[in-house]
């Protein structure tokens, strides 16, 4: 698999001739390492971290990031400017981004609370706070991810979170890239942690002597961020939550023969160039062999041509081309997949948004490559995968906000609703229940 008579290629299923079964299995995701294993490598980690804090910290830093130089865990703002110096298209471009992602996270504000009167003088109301401290994990690795930063500190300080706390693996010089400390300081954040993975994770759950506790974690990791994440969100001692499980990048690409094979190869590569365990999807929606050949030979001279050609050759293993007939089939099995990345490359594709029930953000159109979300079109590129998208929205506005609730009543509301409520009470035999009405309205 990933070779073709020695050509990158995915593996190529006319849905037509394959049993349902088979089509479900050649949409699995390709399977993690055991979480059980991943699990069990997380606790003693972060056990050290809450026991040691900030020396724990430390010595994992020294240990798996080989940054051994670094004294302290934490980087406090103001930031200073040498740590941020960068060409002025870089700054630019981060400035364009930053604007963009604020404009669309501002827009998804409730101005008001909602005020609903349920029954004459009965009126609920519900209205939002900021979640006050938010620690927001930007993955290093492979890639450098300011704008991971972006995506994740806008909507923080568009919501208006007290602390913000970035957390990211520095490099072996025990530095952090500029672009990222640049980014930290343009939403406002009040410190970087200098750790990865579950050290990081667990420093910012449960605060240590340098870094500041939060009240909710979000950003995408390796399995070891994932892991500790759901860790520390299942111990209710250290009163965090966290945003959703993150898997993998993928994205599935809806093609008919209007599409440009070009660009649907690029749109493809685009998430395979992720890691070797991304995972990418293209729906061809009736198209002949030629059709397919030209996208097979775009894909193939593409992949050759970029810089991480090894790992796209990892990710095409695993990736695989639906020949399907109608688009009302190719969406359903786009609902099936739930992909974190839905890229519509056909005919009215503003139409068949309507089709969409699970997907985590959709590219509308051969305008509009996914590269556009991941950085600056304003929409958010944290988002649902391994199938997610079924149940889980990607980070937004509502991700750094509570909603909470209030009830006011008049005597002659509580005149209304009381006798429901005390009738109530008695079926549930909970009688103080029912006398804190009784009692205000003066009855039995
Ligand atoms: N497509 C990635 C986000 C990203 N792309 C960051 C480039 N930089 C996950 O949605
Ligand atoms: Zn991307």
């Amino acid at each position: 698999a990933g070779l073709k008579n020695g050509r990158i290629a995915m593996q190529c299923y006319i849905t037509a001739k394959e049993s349902p079964e088979r089509i479900q299995a050649a949409l699995q995701r390709p399977s993690q390492r055991s979480s059980d294993k991943i699990i069990a490598i997380c606790h003693p980690i972060i056990e050290a971290v809450k026991t040691r804090g900030d020396a724990a910290v430390l010595e994992y830093t020294h240990k798996f990031e080989k940054a051994t130089s670094l004294t302290s865990p934490v980087l406090k703002a103001p930031f200073l400017e040498s740590l941020m110096q960068l060409a002025p298209e870089t700054m630019k471009a981060i400035d364009i981004s930053f604007e963009n992602i604020w404009k669309f996270h501002a827009a998804q504000k409730e101005d008001k609370p909602l005020v609903v009167e349920t029954m004459p003088g009965v009126v609920c109301s519900r209205f939002s706070r900021p979640i006050e401290r938010v620690g927001l994990y930007v993955p290093g690795g492979t890639a450098v991810l300011p704008s991971t930063a972006l995506m994740l500190g806008v909507p923080a300080m568009v919501a208006g979170c007290k602390k913000i706390v970035l957390a990211t693996p520095p490099r072996g010089d025990g530095s952090v890239t500029p672009e990222v400390v640049y980014a930290a300081h343009k939403v406002g954040a009040e410190s970087i942690v200098l750790a990865g993975g579950a050290q990081a994770v667990a420093a910012m759950a449960y605060g240590t002597e340098s870094v500041s506790k939060v009240d909710k974690i979000l950003g995408p990791g390796n399995q070891f961020v994932t892991a500790a994440k759901m860790i520390v969100s299942n111990d209710t001692n250290a009163g965090v939550s966290i945003d959703m499980p993150a898997g993998p990048s993928e994205v599935l690409v809806v093609a008919d023969a209007s599409a440009n094979p070009t660009f649907v190869a690029s749109d493809l590569l685009s998430q395979a160039e992720h890691g070797v365990d991304s995972q990418v999807v293209c729906i061809a929606v009736g198209l002949n062999e030629a059709q397919l050949a030209a996208i097979e030979d775009e894909l193939h001279t593409q992949a050759n041509a970029l810089p991480r050609v090894d790992i796209v050759r990892g990710a095409i293993e695993h990736s695989i081309t639906l020949v399907v007939q109608t688009i009302e089939e190719a969406m359903a099995l786009s609902n099936q997949y739930a992909p974190e990345h839905l890229i519509l490359q056909v005919r009215d594709a503003e139409k068949i948004v309507d089709l969409v029930e699970n997907a985590g953000s959709v590219f509308i159109g051969q305008w509009t490559p996914e590269s556009v979300g991941d950085y600056s079109a304003g929409v958010n590129h944290s988002l649902p995968t391994f199938g997610y998208a079924k149940q889980y929205s990607g980070v937004n506005l509502g991700s750094y906000v509570k909603h909470i609730t209030s009830s006011n009543l008049t005597r002659e509301g509580l005149a209304n609703v009381g006798p429901a409520v005390m009738e109530l009470a008695r079926v549930e035999e909970l009688e103080a229940h029912r006398r804190a009405v009784s009692l205000r309205l003066g009855v039995a």
